[in-house]
């Protein structure tokens, strides 16, 4: 809670702490509501003299203090209510303090917690703080011994590293020991304590180690960590190929927790996961799951490089590890799943939240050089344009030069808490290139547009482009400089032929010509392909350029991306009042050829049929009117569904399998097809196309079917609407995985009555605001998702976020404030609507108590 008017941290303020911490030894006495932490801090100055030792520490209830094991007295430090200060301190020493905390009443699921009655840790990024007196800071690396104390009843006593003696204590006690010995930061500690299940298995590293791997799960679920399991032992080896990363300890668990802020925790050697991104089988899991599982299980491992063994100095410097290991994991997904269509995928999540984010409030640098509360930077920003950054740079540099580059990187760097500028001088003493300009890619917010002109001079067969690039204001920084931007670029004949192979264009300028000689043909540009960089781009193409690409670019996110901008001006058109009929039979016609394209992917087929999402178009428009766009854009589907009707019924029938589940890419891409057709047909609901939806959900043998099925039913309404959600209530209600997508369909229901339905659902009995998950499956898919619903004219929409928000905030701020997002962008909406967002920012912020993490975000949306 907010005590003081809060001061933001700065890059520019960073100092090294004055102290190293040798050795932590820390002893925990669990109890669910009195659980004692000993911490003995072996202690070396390494900073002036005169330095006081300051450690973090927020709600703890400090028992005894002592140093070389004499007891402090009362005038010898200072305990306020975030650190405990001790003026005078030799040289070297060991430090004791005894605190007592209590897990149970922590509901905002950082530092030490219960969840489904087991201990468990977050402490990324300051939750240790909230576990024992230490610098709580990333560049402090010590090395661990931890001994769990627990009752009996507890059976499973894990923390980092390797396990050691183990025992009896009393009666109803028992104890376990742990050693780390890779020095590590604290925000990495972990400990879990619980009655759970195992699936073992083991690892053979490339210099032939052997690692057990450990998933432990909720009693009776192990088997639902099979796919898991299965991914963490394809990325180890991946690791291994392509960045010569081997896995150091004997030991790699992993747990899954169900109450959990965010996704998954790379906790040096036990990982704890949000369940979700855990568990998976063909009866509960969607495809979606199980490939989010996959991506996320690599993430983490991937992280024991980037991120454990290299950490970051300064929270400033996040993207260091998050930007590098996104990009790792996308790499890896892309090995396993295909290239094209990973690459559509992380692009449309790419532009749907990390672009909105550049173009509103809260834009930042992927590396940010001020933060109240650094959980708020956990942001799409950091993540994801973060590793386009490191795309780019290895587009830029070539592979060969890019692998040298890393190489350094781990072996310089190694045991270090480091800088991205240490990051990137690798890359240039590697490649023998001058990367100042391309640093600035982290120093400088916005999406950059870009231009392409084209001028054909078909006597001397050369075609001239002309690139520009600018980068709109963003709050702090007004001024933007040109950044170095691949540009990747093709060209085709009208016909479709392939006019000219790929070439990087490296656009570093703010205008720039390129003349290639020749071409035998008026060209049609292919450019940005791969989207080789995070850039909005506008070409003087015209939409028969469009219809060319789309029918025929060999680079297939081109080819997507051609089919999206034909269909997202046919509806921005259609919102403005200005509709093109003709247009719009033309694009089904040219969706339908794409269809029946036999050396498609069913996979890059279901990408072609989604239509570009609500949210997608609302940022493209100015100013937006989410309602018009939902409209315009079910015109579309309608037209498509009912021009389209025949061959979709068809496309759904062939796709169909039979016999065993499949887990695989190829089984999953027929899946997501069979979906995107009766998504369509679900626009056009005749007798024949309900009872085929309806067939669909009840013939559904996997959970990707039943979602598949059950939000076009929920979108038809009615009869078809509370049947089909009963029935799945009824069949998962002891799912609480399940159950999640129950809430999380009614919160895109887009009928009229979804927002009523949508508060009533808060007074279920099975609604948990307290569990993350939960909470977010209703409250932020209907936020981020339901644009027509959430923007009602009323702002009963606005009002009910604004309500959720303040009940959060009250015990999970970090979770409260990933709320604020969708009030966030209230400048880019109509002002009827604009008004009423900003009106429920205002009453957010007057709110008394308002934590940090919330009153930042409000703070900078109104600014
Ligand atoms: N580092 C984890 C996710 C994570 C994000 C934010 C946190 O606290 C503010 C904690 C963990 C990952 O990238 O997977
Ligand atoms: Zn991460």
């Amino acid at each position: 809670m907010r005590t003081d008017t809060p001061q933001p941290v700065r890059l520019a303020d960073y100092r090294p702490f004055p102290f190293a911490i040798e050795t932590t030894r820390l002893v925990f006495d669990l109890h669910p509501t009195a659980t004692k932490v000993t911490a003995e801090l072996a202690i070396r100055r390494v900073g002036d003299a005169t330095e006081p030792l300051v450690l973090d520490g927020e709600r703890l209830k400090l028992l005894s203090i002592a140093i070389d094991g004499q007891a402090l007295g009362a005038n010898q430090f200072v305990v306020d209510a975030e650190h405990l200060t001790i003026a005078e301190v030799p040289d070297r020493f060991v430090l004791t303090t005894e605190v007592e905390i209590d897990p149970s009443s922590n509901k905002a699921l950082t530092g030490l917690y219960m969840s489904g009655g087991r201990f468990c840790t977050q402490c990324e990024a300051e939750g240790f703080r909230t576990i024992t007196y230490f610098p709580d800071r990333p560049d402090v690396l010590s090395r661990y011994t931890v001994r769990i104390e627990a009752d009996r009843k507890f059976p499973h006593l894990l923390s980092n590293g390797n396990p050691g003696a183990f025992g009896q204590v009393g009666e109803t006690r028992h104890f376990l020991e742990w050693t780390d010995p890779f020095p590590k930061p604290c925000y990495l500690f972990a400990l879990v304590a619980g009655d759970l299940d195992v699936l073992a298995d083991k690892f053979i590293t490339m210099s032939g180690r052997e690692v057990a791997l450990r998933i432990l799960v909720d009693p009776g679920q192990a088997s639902r960590a099979a796919y898991a399991l299965d991914s963490l032992k394809r990325a180890m080896k991946w690791d291994e190929d392509t960045f010569g990363r081997e896995y150091d300890l004997d030991l790699f668990a992993i747990v899954a927790v169900r109450d959990f802020n965010f996704g998954a925790m790379e906790n040096k050697g036990l990982n704890i996961f949000n369940s979700a991104l855990l568990l998976a089988d063909p009866e509960t899991a969607t495809d979606l799951d199980y490939e989010r599982i996959e991506a996320v299980v690599a993430h983490e491992y991937f992280h024991n490089w980037t991120g454990n063994r290299i950490t970051c100095r300064d929270w400033f410097q996040l993207c260091l590890k998050e930007g590098f290991t996104v990009f790792r994991d996308q790499s890896f997904s892309a090995d396993q799943r295909g290239a094209a269509v990973q690459r559509i995928k992380d692009v449309r999540a790419l532009r749907a939240r990390q672009f909105a984010e550049d173009a509103g409030p809260l834009a930042h640098p992927v590396r940010p050089s001020s933060y109240l509360k650094i959980d708020n930077f956990y942001t799409a920003t950091i993540y994801e344009k973060g590793a386009e950054i490191i795309r780019m740079l290895k587009t830029i540099l070539g592979d060969a030069a890019f692998r040298k580059g890393s190489d350094l990187y781990f072996d310089r760097h190694d045991g270090q808490a480091t800088t991205v500028e240490a990051f990137i001088a690798c890359f240039a003493e590697a490649s023998g290139r001058d990367l100042t300009a391309f640093f600035d890619w982290y120093e400088q917010a916005g999406t950059p547009s870009v231009t392409i002109d084209t001028d054909y001079d078909a006597a001397a067969k050369a075609l001239t482009l002309t690139l520009t690039q600018s980068t709109a204001p963003t709050p702090g920084q007004p001024n933007k400089k040109p950044l170095p931007i691949p540009v990747a670029i093709g060209l085709l004949s009208a016909e479709g032929e392939v006019l000219r192979d790929t070439e990087i264009v490296l656009l570093d300028q703010a205008r720039q010509t390129v003349r290639w000689e020749g071409v035998t043909s008026a060209p049609v540009l292919s450019a940005l392909r791969g989207f080789s960089a995070p850039v909005n781009l506008t070409t003087d193409a015209r939409a028969s350029d469009r219809y060319v690409l789309f029918a025929a670019d060999p680079d297939l996110f081109n080819r997507w991306e051609a089919g999206q901008t034909l269909a997202r001006d046919l509806i921005l058109a259609r919102a403005a009042g200005t509709p093109d009929e003709v247009g719009e039979e033309r694009y089904a016609d040219a969706l339908g050829r794409a269809l029946v394209d036999d050396a498609a992917e069913p996979a890059f087929k279901a990408l072609l049929l989604a239509l570009p999402s609500e949210p997608d178009l609302a940022l493209m428009s100015d100013p937006a009117d989410p309602a018009a766009l939902h409209e315009a854009r079910d015109t579309l589907r309608t037209r498509i569904a009912v021009h389209l009707g025949d061959l979709l019924r068809r496309l759904h029938g062939e796709m169909q399998s039979e016999g065993e589940f499949s887990a695989s890419a190829e089984a999953a891409g027929r899946r997501a097809l069979r979906n995107a057709c009766i998504e369509i047909l679900a626009a056009d609901p005749r007798d024949d196309n309900l009872m085929r939806i309806v067939g669909h959900f009840e013939a559904s043998r996997n959970m990707t079917d039943m979602i598949g099925a059950l939000y076009p039913l929920v979108s038809i309404g009615g009869v078809a609407r509370e049947k089909a959600l009963a029935n799945f209530h009824f069949a998962w209600r002891a799912e609480p995985l399940v159950l999640d997508k129950w809430f999380a369909v009614q919160g895109r229901d887009p009928n009229e009555d979804a927002l009523e339905r949508v508060i009533a659902l808060t007074s279920y009995p099975d609604f948990e605001p307290t569990n993350p998950n939960r909470l977010r499956a209703l409250v932020a898919t209907f936020a981020n998702f339901n644009p027509a619903r959430f923007h009602d004219p009323s702002g009963a929409g606005y009002r009910f976020l604004a309500d959720q928000i303040l009940a959060v905030d009250a015990f999970n701020p970090t979770t409260a404030a990933r709320l604020v997002d969708p009030l966030g962008g209230w400048r880019r909406y109509k002002p009827e609507l604009g008004q009423q967002m900003r009106e429920q920012l205002e009453r957010i912020k007057a709110h008394p108590g308002l934590s940090r993490n919330v009153l930042e975000l409000v703070a900078k949306a109104l600014d």
